[in-house]
């Protein structure tokens, strides 16, 4: 599973604000389909049940076609359904209290959205970390964007655990993203808004690898 995570360029996120219910599962196919081998459920403000079953659907999804599944925000609903990984933001609490409860086993991933934080997640023992948000981003209102000049440092603290970029990245902003060093991002809005969200990810995954070490 940890080759798995360190293998992976693009890290997609079924975003509930962004996909209607009936979407979940075509959705995580498309993801797949486009080489996508880590994959979010991200469901804001959405009634427990709902969210549990969506996760349940998305991890036999992603455990039968070799991807990594991600809960966002609830470590005892991963607990429960054996889900692969839990991601926890700076509110989430502290990653000693999040590995209580998830065992060993379960890769926790964290968001960032300083140098200082992402060294602070790795000595908490963060098995990934988010970093960002670098723009501006609708899936985020009101979070002030961090730019570009931490990458390079910010994956140096990150040393070998895997650092993915996030916020307002899309086709166009990926250049630069790459060109200020990331190695790894994760798209939202962008991603689900393409009318063939396979093609858009192959695209995604080929412009990371043609301009990556
Ligand atoms: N965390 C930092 S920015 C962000 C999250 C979840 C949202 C990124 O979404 P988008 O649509 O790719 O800008």
């Amino acid at each position: 599973m940890k080759k798995i995570l360190s293998n992976c360029r693009l890290y997609g996120i079924v975003d509930m604000g962004y996909t209607a219910p009936e979407q979940v599962e075509a959705r995580t196919h498309a993801l797949i389909d486009g080489g996508v081998r880590i994959i979010q459920l991200r469901a804001k403000g959405v009634e427990h049940p709902l969210v549990k079953a969506w996760a349940i659907a998305m991890q036999a999804i992603c455990r039968e076609r070799g991807a990594i599944f991600v809960l966002n925000d609830y470590p005892e609903m991963a607990a429960e359904i054996g889900a692969d990984a839990v991601h926890v933001g700076q509110d989430g609490g502290s990653l000693a209290d999040v590995r209580k409860v998830v065992g060993e086993g379960m890769i926790i991933g964290r968001s960032t959205h300083s140098l200082e934080q992402a060294m602070q997640a790795r000595q908490e023992g963060a098995d990934y970390i988010g970093f960002g948000p670098l723009f501006p981003t609708g899936t985020k209102p009101g979070r002030p964007s961090i730019g570009l000049d931490d990458i390079t440092a910010a994956q140096e603290a990150a040393g070998d655990m895997p650092m993915f970029c996030i916020g307002g990245i899309n086709e166009t902003t990926l250049p630069a993203v790459l060109q200020a060093g990331a190695r790894r991002v994760v798209i939202v809005s962008w991603l689900l808004q393409q009318p063939d969200i396979d093609h858009a990810a192959q695209g995604i995954i080929q412009q990371i690898e043609q301009n990556t070490l």
